[in-house]
């Protein structure tokens, strides 16, 4: 199976946590997808565009998180996450929905903040933004359920997939005055499927002042629009090749993935740590990568780095 994905997606996130809790790594691809760009090739593969998209192994294609997470959860015939019996399963219908109403309202948000600049509705920003308070004031409340607390369920995947956009968004500050929904969210961040789909760091909403990890590119580059992905990027669109011009924070851990842009780069400063075909290697400022389209691989900065990246889609290749 394969499941394509974008890093920063929390209802992506919600698939890929069903996935690590049932084991079932090694039979479904994470594929990152190329969302919300014109002609991208993800298109072709599910052509509404939307992430997570799963692949079974008959070929059929399922579009939405909770159909997915069904799916998956059902395939070994020993359902964790179906609900439970009798009242209680209105309960966590319930729970689940309220979860599912913050996560949705963090979304729109999140797509707002990275429109360019003269795009993005203020007006919008303060909904969600005010949508947000009021839903982490009734979850301050609900976190005591007994279905909250107890064994993992949507409700509890879906709610920390939403608080956990708090790395993509820097205005979304729902901890103060949360004390136990802190508590809650930072327990069930620690386990390991929480942790292994993390989202990364937002990029900066706005042209990256001095001091942050962007402000070292030249002042045109940073006029560029901003890459929508997992990492901080400015986007040069060429005909059938994006050209991001990208800056990974210390720390930075990229997990194995695949997509279907061939992708050469030149490390501009730092150091990229790259594992392709299960062998390692690193590459300095002046050191070119190449990594062929479709290849299993992940990345590493133990160093501040930047790079200029080439991601060339299919036409571009003569397939
Ligand atoms: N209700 C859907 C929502 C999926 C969704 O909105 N995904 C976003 C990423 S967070 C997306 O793919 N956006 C790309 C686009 O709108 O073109 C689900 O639960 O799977």
């Amino acid at each position: 199976m394969k499941l394509y994905i974008t890093a920063g997606s929390p209802y992506a996130r919600i698939a890929r946590i069903v996935i690590l809790e049932k084991g079932l790594e090694s039979r479904v691809e994470i594929i990152a997808a190329q969302t919300r760009v014109a002609d991208s090739p993800y298109y072709r593969i599910n052509p509404s565009g939307r992430v997570p998209y799963l692949i079974r192994d008959d070929g059929i294609g399922l579009e939405e998180s909770a159909v997915i997470c069904a799916y998956l959860d059902h395939i070994d015939g020993k359902p964790a996450f179906d609900l439970p019996a009798g009242g209680e399963a209105w309960e966590a219908r319930r729970l689940e929905g309220l979860a599912r109403s913050m996560v949705d309202g963090l979304a729109v948000w999140g797509r707002e903040i990275v429109r360019p600049e003269e795009e993005r509705s203020p007006t919008i920003i303060r909904h969600e933004a005010r949508r947000s308070e009021r839903m982490a004031d009734l979850w301050e409340t609900e976190i005591d359920h007994p279905l909250m607390r107890g064994a993992l369920n949507l409700a509890q995947i879906t709610l920390a997939c939403g608080l956990g956009l708090e790395a993509r968004n820097p205005d979304l500050r729902w901890r103060p005055g949360h004390p136990k929904l802190c508590d809650w969210f930072d327990r069930l961040a620690a386990r390991p499927s929480f942790a292994a789909t993390a989202p990364p760091r937002a990029p900066s909403t706005t042209v990256a002042p001095p001091g942050s990890d962007m402000a070292h590119f030249p002042e045109l580059l940073r006029n560029l629009p901003q890459f929508e992905g997992p990492f901080d990027a400015f986007k040069l669109e060429a005909k059938d090749c994006d050209v991001l011009f990208a800056s990974y924070p210390a720390g930075t851990v990229i997990p194995p993935h695949s997509h279907d842009t061939e992708n050469v780069g030149v490390i501009t400063q730092g150091e990229l740590i790259l594992t392709l075909d299960g062998k390692e290697t690193r590459h300095r400022p002046g050191d070119w990568y190449h990594v062929p389209a479709k290849a299993t691989h992940a990345a590493r900065f133990d160093a501040e780095t930047s790079e200029i990246e080439f991601w060339f889609h299919a036409p571009h290749r003569g397939e």
